[in-house]
């Protein structure tokens, strides 16, 4: 197995303050957390934006001072998300593209989020894969539900997408493919052979599937966009603490971690 890569989702669109009092919201917050997920074990983040109201937002500006932060006082590798919130136009979401990062998500298909619907239609996920590959960013190919593979496969055949590919399946969202190991294990198979696979969970199949991640040989999304509580009735104290316990995990495991610089490795980036 490769060391473990371990992504912390910093903030995402969806919690609140009001939910989760230590949700990270500013720039300078967001930083100072990255830099907390990375003395924890953390290799890379998962990069959303927010006014100071904490409002979801894809302002370039507020990424450029993320990612500038970020960089200036760490190594991790740095994701920005194009998926931003539900409702955002497909400009504003492309606005984290505009910030110079190491990668960013790319979702090739839409899918029931909630109440609403987290829309990528197949003409929106083109452009967003040819930006990319315009810019040098590398995608990370979010999977919400199963029919997002074989779409992802045929961004890939059409060159859009690198080959083998870097896959996040992120379950459990209402609407998308369930969080446990069975539908885990089914769209692991049907991953490219030698693509990369990063499994995030949703709430309280957070962990489960972190431990799952770490015992298969996939690598781990954790975080506050993913999960707000650290266990049952204990809202989680900040993203680092999170971090610090999928690290303990696989210590324990003898997972070894992978450093920022050899996650690059693993996942074909070019170095720092
Ligand atoms: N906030 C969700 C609607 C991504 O970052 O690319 C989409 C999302 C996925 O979080
Ligand atoms: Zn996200």
């Amino acid at each position: 197995m490769d060391p473990l890569i371990i992504t912390a989702a910093l903030t995402g669109a969806e919690a609140t303050r009001e939910q989760q009092p230590n949700l990270p919201v500013t720039p300078e917050e967001l930083i100072e957390a990255a830099v907390a997920c990375r003395e924890a074990g953390a290799a890379m983040v998962h990069l959303h934006v927010r006014t100071e109201d904490g409002t979801p937002s894809s302002d370039p500006e507020l990424f450029r001072q993320a990612v500038r932060g970020i960089r200036a006082r760490t190594d991790l590798i740095v994701q920005v998300s194009t998926g931003g919130a539900v409702g955002m136009s497909e400009d504003e979401r492309l606005g984290g593209l505009l910030a110079n990062p190491d990668m960013a998500s790319l979702t090739p298909g839409s899918v029931n989020f909630g109440s609403e619907v987290f829309l990528n239609p197949p003409d929106l996920v083109r452009r967003f894969a040819a930006r990319m590959k315009a810019l040098g960013v590398v995608p990370e190919i979010e999977i919400f539900d199963h029919g997002m593979i074989p779409s992802a496969l045929a961004l890939q055949a059409e060159g859009l997408v690198p080959t083998p590919g870097l896959f996040d399946l992120v379950l459990g969202v209402p609407g998308g493919a369930p969080a446990n190991f069975e539908t885990a294990l089914l769209l692991m198979r049907q991953l490219p052979s030698g693509a990369t696979c990063t499994i995030a969970a949703v709430g309280r199949h957070q962990l489960p599937l972190n431990a799952f991640a770490i015992l298969t040989g996939a690598h781990v999304r954790t975080g506050l966009e993913d999960n707000i509580y650290y266990r049952a009735g204990r809202k989680a104290a900040s993203n680092a603490e999170l971090v610090a316990r999928v690290a303990r995990i696989a210590q324990e495991l003898e997972r070894p971690l992978a450093s920022p610089e050899e996650a690059r490795t693993i996942l074909r980036l070019a170095s720092s």
